[in-house]
């Protein structure tokens, strides 16, 4: 059996792992707008669309049958808790990109969730060797409630680009505001420069 390959966050090799103005918590917090929506499997999809080639839906059993990596990261939400420590296993962004053919003119993605949550990543920050779409969290199944089946994981930003219940990326040329940066957060969200909320 071929072994996982494992991928180390390089921000959990920081001397000071702990971003400005944030402080750490044991537990998981549960944070979404809207209610935890029900998902069948066997009815999920995940849809590449926009700037590329030729758009692709991949069923839950496609998905689940593309090479999986480990993610040893930290979470650092912009509410000011921060978890250390946290093992992820699913999909790399690195896989997603070989499905399809990214136009040139692609610079950004819009990763879509259920429930009408959508979160802008410039395609720098997304092909990031430690962004995954997780499927598992310390080894169980990802819970519903924190975006089960499958959800976003992008370590070196803030959790809210980590979106859940995924459904859909599509690549664009411009940079366009998700649903919490249209609602006055940051547009990038890095922790290291604090990048928390729009000024004004
Ligand atoms: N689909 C969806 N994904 C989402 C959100 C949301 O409202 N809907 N909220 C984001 C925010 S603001 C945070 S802090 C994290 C929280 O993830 P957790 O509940 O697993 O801690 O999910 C992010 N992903
Ligand atoms: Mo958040």
């Amino acid at each position: 059996m071929e072994s996982i390959r494992k991928i180390i966050s390089p921000d959990t090799l920081k001397a000071n792992r702990v971003p400005p103005g944030q402080r750490l918590v044991e537990k998981w917090p549960v944070l979404h707008y809207g209610s935890v929506p029900k998902i069948d499997t066997s009815k999920w999809t995940l849809k590449i669309t926009g700037l590329v080639e030729k758009e692709r839906t991949l069923t839950y059993e496609e998905f689940t049958a593309l090479p999986m990596v480990e993610v040893f990261s930290d979470i650092h939400c912009v509410t000011t808790w921060s978890r250390l420590n946290n093992t992820w296993e699913g999909v790399s962004t690195s896989t997603i990109k070989d499905l399809v053919q990214i136009k040139g003119e692609a610079r950004h993605v819009m990763v879509a969730g259920m429930g009408g949550f959508s979160t802008n990543i410039p395609l720098e920050d997304f092909f990031r060797e430690d962004v995954l779409f997780a499927l598992k969290h310390d080894g169980q199944p990802l819970a519903p409630e924190h975006g089960g089946p499958v959800r976003l994981v992008v370590p070196r930003l803030y959790f809210w680009k980590s979106a859940k219940w995924v459904t859909g990326i599509r690549f664009m040329a411009n940079e366009e505001p998700g649903f919490w940066e249209i609602n006055g957060y940051h547009i990038h969200g890095d922790p290291w420069q604090e990048e928390r909320y729009n000024e004004g």
